[in-house]
């Protein structure tokens, strides 16, 4: 959201799932749809196989859908910005550029031009591993097909440079002018399914919800006065990883977590769990009894999708109605009943809705790009924001004649090494991510009886160029070790990942990899660096322990 707010003054997916298909070429670059998006994956598919589209993958690993691309440029994790910049000097070499485009819609294209001087092919090729022939062949695909739309998500952004990766993504399209046309568009894949709502709503420290900014005075008075209440400071407060800190440190007191379990998904585990065990008073708000939420002072029960009424913003920013199907069991409540009431017994006044749809109507009031969207006129397909009025149709594509802050701006990125980088005492990359059958730290997934059978336990991908030399044979137990901590899983031997890198979920309560990754943290996004860190992987002489001894499915089922 950082990066595409600098560059375009809107950090959002720019085009709709439905044009994926009128795209003539597709960089997909640090993200693994057929796992992590198997829905929009199968647009991705078609474009290719129905409809000629040439797909470029960047992906230190060879996902699945290398076997659909045209070119796959596996490059070592952490280089994004020196591959995307050394794309960015081949198009202009060719004169692939779309000059129109870049003098009526653009600004800062020759500063940004300069600094693009310095990443040939030849260095680029040393930074990233990636041969020359693959760049100039990535780059002339990208630069010849018009539109090219451009997806990513994770394998791009969790860096400490990754709110640079993605201006250096934003360079890449308007440089080939694909900004504000079907099949073209700068595509980050949101994760949750309302996890683009969540930030709309203003779940972010430093702004309201449409992303009107809390040190913005009209905008904090317009709130205040809409609630009847004092002016609320005009300081942002902290994020998610920064929290963690502050509770160490014992500047936060007492934490609220919903719908989180962050003693599992934030990086470096056992420092989270020092954190956490630190607050004076701590409250977990979740459909299930977590790992987080067995540290609670207080447990509040919520009722599941299914069991309430309320919308998804996906990642198309499309405003879904969602329906309860069923009633929530025992004391569960929907989420936004269990605020309410805490609210009224801190004195709140006006906060007695009915219905979430009065909810949404409040939100209308309050938000422009949300100004027209109420409950009746979801039904149906629903509507993509912005829409502003009751009678605007919604907007499928952003930045269609104007970006949202005007021109679009270049902005020069160099290449920067992740934070720790393998050295004789940790000579390997981790990397970590997801895989299909899984959904994050496991509370729902691994409580489904088929799913636990498919993917039981974490197997840790290592190439054999790799495990080889260490004696380390397919499904043998291995040992991995960061500066932070160790854990012990079954390899995988296999040729997905680069040799020198190995990747692991974060799934699996019993062989956690966040009790290894760095809490180092991007500047500007703070974003933690979950994608590169340094380990040492070792053999263990020791049988894998039987599945069913985990812990959650035990506890869950
Ligand atoms: N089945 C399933 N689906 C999910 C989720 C889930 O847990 N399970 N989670 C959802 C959520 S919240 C999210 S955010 C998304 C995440 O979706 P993705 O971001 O697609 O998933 P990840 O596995 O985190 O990482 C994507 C890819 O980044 C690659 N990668 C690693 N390091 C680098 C690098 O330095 N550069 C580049 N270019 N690539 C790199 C990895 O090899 C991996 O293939 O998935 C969503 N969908
Ligand atoms: N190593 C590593 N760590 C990562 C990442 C990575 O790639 N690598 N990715 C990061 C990313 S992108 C993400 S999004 C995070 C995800 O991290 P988390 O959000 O902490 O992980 P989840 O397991 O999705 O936890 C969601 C919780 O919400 C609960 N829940 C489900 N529905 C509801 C509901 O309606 N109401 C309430 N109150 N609770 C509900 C679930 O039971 C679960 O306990 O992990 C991050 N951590
Ligand atoms: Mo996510």
């Amino acid at each position: 959201m950082t990066g595409l707010g600098q560059a375009f003054g809107s950090g959002a997916m720019t085009n709709s799932i439905e044009d994926i298909t009128q795209a003539k070429a597709i960089l997909a670059i640090g993200t693994n749809t057929t796992e992590q998006h198997p829905v929009l994956s199968l647009e991705i598919k078609q474009a290719v196989r129905k409809h000629g589209a040439q797909l470029i993958v960047a992906d230190p690993r060879r996902i699945e859908l290398a076997d659909f691309a045209a070119v796959v440029l596996q490059h070592e994790a952490g280089t994004d910005l020196a591959l995307l910049n050394g794309l960015a000097n081949i198009i202009l070499a060719l004169n692939l550029q779309e000059e129109a485009f870049i003098a009526e819609r653009t600004e800062n294209f020759d500063a940004w031009r300069a600094v693009i001087d310095e990443y040939p092919p030849e260095r680029v090729s040393a930074i990233t591993g990636v041969p020359t022939d693959d760049l100039v062949k990535a780059a002339r695909i990208f630069g010849e097909n018009h539109p090219a739309s451009i997806f990513y998500a994770m394998g791009i952004t969790q860096h400490t440079v990754g709110h640079q990766n993605v201006l250096a993504v934003a360079n890449l399209s308007m440089l080939t002018g694909n900004m504000g046309i079907a099949g073209g568009g700068v595509n980050p894949l949101r994760g949750q399914n309302n996890v683009q709502g969540a930030c709309d709503m203003g779940g972010l420290p430093n702004v309201y919800p449409g992303y009107q900014k809390v040190a913005d005075d009209a905008a904090r008075a317009k709130f205040a006065a809409y609630h009847g209440v004092e002016q609320p400071p005009a300081k942002p407060g902290l994020t998610l990883t920064e929290m963690m800190q502050a509770a160490h440190d014992g500047q936060v007191r007492a934490l609220y977590v919903m719908g989180e379990n962050p003693i599992m998904s934030d990086p470096d585990a056992n420092h989270v769990r020092e954190c956490l065990e630190r607050v004076e008073f701590l409250v977990v708000q979740d459909i299930f009894l977590n790992q987080t939420g067995e540290l609670a002072d207080v447990v509040l029960p919520a009722a599941a999708f299914a069991e309430k009424d309320g919308t998804f913003t996906n990642t198309e920013r499309r405003v879904q109605r969602v329906r309860k199907a069923m009633e929530p069991p025992g004391d569960a409540r929907a989420d936004w009943q269990i605020f309410v009431d805490l609210a009224m017994r801190m004195d709140a006044t006006g906060w007695e809705y009915q219905h979430p749809g009065e909810i949404m109507d409040e939100i209308a009031a309050l938000t422009p790009s949300y100004g027209g969207i109420h409950y009746d006129r979801l039904e149906g397909e629903g509507l993509h924001w912005p829409c502003p009025t009751s009678e605007h149709p919604g907007t499928p594509i952003l930045h269609v004649s104007k970006f949202a802050r005007g021109l679009g701006r270049f902005a020069p990125v160099h290449h920067q090494a992740a934070a720790e980088l393998p050295d004789d005492e940790y000579p390997m990359m981790l990397t970590t991510g997801r895989i299909l059958q899984h959904y994050h730290t496991g509370t729902m997934t691994r409580r489904v009886g088929g799913l636990d059978f498919l993917a039981p336990e974490e197997r840790v991908e290592i190439n054999p160029i790799d495990a080889g030399p260490l004696g380390i044979c397919d499904g043998d137990c291995i040992r991995i070790t960061s500066r932070r901590g160790t854990v012990e899983a079954q390899a995988w031997v296999t040729e997905r990942p680069r040799p020198g890198l190995i990747f692991m979920t974060f799934h699996f309560a019993e062989v956690l990899s966040n009790v290894l990754t760095n809490n180092v943290i991007d500047p500007v996004a703070k974003i933690p660096e979950y994608k590169v860190c340094a380990v040492r992987v070792e053999r263990v002489e020791k049988q894998i322990q039987a599945r069913l001894q985990s812990g959650i499915v035990a506890a869950g089922s």
